[in-house]
């Protein structure tokens, strides 16, 4: 399957799902699958800023419980697999720590390749939302701030004049207040490559305004890690 072309298609909004390996075990992955089976989620993200545990077996146990398609989102070039179907090859243009900008990248760019899943460029812009994230903390990168809306559209017009194939505008996991919708709207208005959003999205209610303004996937994931039943409630707002 060749996820990018699903994922632009215009005519359609798709809902990722957003799994950690550190904060599930078999059973709460089991209910989560589950769910997203039943409610026809789009994809499966799996990654994080750190992910202790492993990474492999983790994607192993997703893959024999679903069909539906799984990316990594990775933190760092030791949660590269080829146990998914394709990956997020995010480069922190928010921030000027190049280590996220291209030397990871560098590193894994020779796994990916022999993997042969499907590697999507995607300029990754981190937005303050109030409280510190991991990303932020991890990276050490400072998020661009929450009112400065023309500085997020220049950066996301920056990443799609160097060729990145999509813009993932990241509020944090846990974010204390998602990605505004001001700031989504103006991106949208500026840029034709398709725009992910995440951190910070509790509910469908969330997820429809979050789909008006712009956005042509949104992630959640703590608040399934919280309550794996929402994932009806979030599908039904596509
Ligand atoms: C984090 O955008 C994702 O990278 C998901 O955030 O855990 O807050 O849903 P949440």
């Amino acid at each position: 399957m060749n996820i990018y072309k699903s994922i632009s298609d215009k005519t359609k909004k798709r809902i990722a799902i957003l799994i950690d390996p550190d904060k599930n075990t078999a059973s709460s992955l089991d209910v989560i699958l589950q769910n997203s089976n039943n409610s026809g989620v789009d994809f499966i993200f799996v990654g994080g800023s750190l992910v202790i545990n492993n990474m492999g077996e983790t994607l192993s146990y997703i893959k024999e419980n679903t069909s539906i398609p799984v990316l990594i989102f990775p933190g760092n070039v030791i949660q590269i697999s080829d146990k998914a179907d394709g990956l997020l090859f995010l480069s922190l243009i928010s921030g000027r720590n190049p280590e996220y900008l291209i030397g990871q990248h560098v590193i894994s760019a020779p796994t990916l390749k022999r993997s042969g899943i499907e590697v999507i460029s995607t300029a990754y812009i981190l937005i303050e939302n109030g409280r510190t994230t991991s990303v932020e903390y991890i990276s050490n990168t400072l998020p661009i701030p929450a009112d400065k809306p023309e500085i997020v559209v220049a950066t996301a017009l920056a990443g799609e004049m160097l060729g990145m194939k999509m813009v993932y505008l990241e509020a944090g996991s846990g974010a204390a207040k998602s990605v505004a919708l001001g700031i989504i709207s103006e991106v949208k208005r500026n840029i034709e490559i398709p725009i992910l959003v995440g951190g910070g999205i509790r509910s469908g209610e969330d997820v429809s305004r979050i789909f008006a303004a712009g956005a042509d996937l949104v992630v959640v994931g703590s608040a399934v890690e919280e309550n794996p039943h929402i994932i009806a409630e979030l599908c039904s707002a596509r």
